[in-house]
Order: C-alpha cells, then structure tokens, then sequence
C-alpha cells in the first residue's frame, strides 16, 4: 500500500476513497497534497475493480484553498518556471468518475478543485468561494474558467471580483452543486451515490465521462458527432448486450466492464 503524507486512501467495494487530510491548515493544498492526490487517484483510475472515485475532506473544511504560506514567498519565474500546481491538470483527467462530497470551507484552490470532479454534493454547511482577490492575485487551477461554465458569467464574476462566499443552498440554485444534504448524512449520500455509479458498465462510464468533458470544450456539431461514434462504439461491448437483454428479460444487469 502506498504511503501519503497528506490524505487518507480506502478502497471500499468497487470506490476508491480520498480523504484530504491536513486538519492544522484546514485542507490547504500544499505540492505535497497535489503529488499524493493524484497519485491516489492515478492508481485507482489504472484499476478496473474501482469504478467512481470519492474525493472529500472534513466537516469543517474540504479545502480551503492552496497553502497560502507555502506560495506567499514565491516570485512569478518561479511560480511559472515550476509550473506551479500545474500536475492538477491529471487529476482532472482521471476517466474514472469523481464525486467531490464537499463539507465546509471549498475556497479558491478548494473550489477548484471541487470543480475539477464531476459531480459535486454539498453538505448544508458547506461553503464555496473564490477570496483570491483578497490576496491580491486571481484564482489560478481552473476558477476562473471552470466557475463560468458552472454557474454563468455574471455569477463567477461577482464571486471571482468581490471573493465573497456562497453558501451550499445558492451553490445548488447556481448550478454548481448537484445535490444539498444534511452535513450528517454527506458521506453516507456520497457512498450510495459512488456505489450506484460503480454497478454500472465501466467502458459506458469512460465514455460518458469523456463526452461530458467535452461538451466543456468543443462546438456543438463536434460534440454531436463525437456522441455518436462513442454511443456506436460501445455497442462493440459485452456489457451493452448484458443491459439491453437484462432489460428485456426484466433482470437487474450484471455488469463485467468489457
Ligand atoms: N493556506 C494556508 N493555511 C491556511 C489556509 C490556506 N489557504 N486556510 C487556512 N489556513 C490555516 C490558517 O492559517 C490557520 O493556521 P494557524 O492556526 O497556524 O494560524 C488554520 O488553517 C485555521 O484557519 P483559521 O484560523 O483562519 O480558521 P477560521 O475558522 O478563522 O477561518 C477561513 C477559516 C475563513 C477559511 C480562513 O482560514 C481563510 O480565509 N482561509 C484562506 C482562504 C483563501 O484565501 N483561500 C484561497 C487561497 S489562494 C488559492 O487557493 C489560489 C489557488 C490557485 C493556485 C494555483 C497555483 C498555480
């Protein structure tokens, strides 16, 4: 089992668990947090028994942003000649689909990194900003583009320009979260949710998370035409026969990822 110094890692069932864990610094992200989250989920996206990945952090925080004080002293040669937080960028490829079950502060680097997972549950006391501008620079893994995409022009724009929070009930009226729960019941929603994704077809999931992403991306006639190829291309699996007699046969499927 491979060791982290910053985060919790389980395997339970068929999701693979990543538990941000720095609880001095409220789930700052630090470089050594960014190499063992995407470790973690690297080797749980290599693996074909993990079909959904959970990332969360604790009740009082997700994350609450890069490590302030490991950047503060860095110059811009350096920020840019070290690429700077720039393996992120893995993280959110992992074709495995990621629930971010966020519980308190998701602040600047936090946010974005909620952002970066597919699917984000909010726990009702959580809290989503981007306060960058505060510091006197802008958000930096993804905010400034993803936070449009999720929520708007005029939204992300406030947010990005005042740094002021919102909370998990205008996160869900945004757009941006998918589901509110009770802060008590965040992780037990997170796993129902993870479990139900993991039952189904892996090559399915690849491929409707590769459309997903982008529809981020590209026009609409590519997306479309892109949708479908990758829809023909999975009746070429085992388990589209599996579902679609499953249903005629009125039998839950059993799924084997091929
Ligand atoms: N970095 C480092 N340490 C932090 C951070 C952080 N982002 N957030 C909290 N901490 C530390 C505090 O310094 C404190 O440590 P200590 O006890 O040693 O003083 C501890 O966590 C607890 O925090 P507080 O005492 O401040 O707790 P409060 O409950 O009073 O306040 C807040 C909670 C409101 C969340 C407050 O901690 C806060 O405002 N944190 C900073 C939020 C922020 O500005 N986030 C954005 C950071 S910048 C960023 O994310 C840029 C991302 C892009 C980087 C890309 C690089 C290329």
């Amino acid at each position: 089992m491979t060791e982290y110094e910053t985060i919790l890692v389980e395997t339970r069932g068929r999701v693979g668990w990543i538990t941000l864990n720095r609880p001095e610094a409220l789930n700052a992200l630090n470089t050594q947090t960014m190499t063992d989250v995407v470790a973690a989920a690297s080797l749980f996206d290599a693996d074909d028994a993990i079909g959904a990945i959970v990332l969360t952090g604790s009740e009082r925080a997700f994350a609450a942003g890069a490590d302030i004080k490991e950047m503060e002293s860095k110059s811009g040669l350096e920020m840019f000649m070290g690429d700077h937080f720039g393996d992120w960028a893995r993280f959110a490829a992992v074709r495995t689909p990621v629930i971010a079950a966020v519980s308190g502060y998701a602040l600047g680097g936090g946010c974005e990194l909620a952002m970066m997972c597919d699917i984000i549950l909010a726990a009702d006391s959580a809290k989503f900003g981007q306060p960058e501008i505060n510091l006197g620079v802008i958000p930096g893994m993804g905010g400034s583009q993803r936070l449009i995409r999720a929520v708007g022009y005029y939204k992300a724009a406030e947010l990005i320009l005042s740094g002021r929070m919102m909370d998990a009930a205008e996160a869900e009226r945004s757009g941006l979260v998918s589901r509110v729960v009770p802060a008590a019941e965040l992780l037990d929603e997170a796993a129902k949710l993870a479990d139900g994704i993991a039952a189904k077809s892996l090559p399915a999931l690849y491929a409707a998370k590769a459309t997903l992403d982008a529809a981020m991306e590209v026009p609409l006639a590519e997306g479309l035409r892109l949708e479908r190829h990758v829809f023909a291309s999975l009746f070429d699996t085992a388990d589209q026969k599996e579902g679609m007699a499953a249903f005629r046969e009125k039998r839950p499927p059993a799924f084997q990822g091929r």
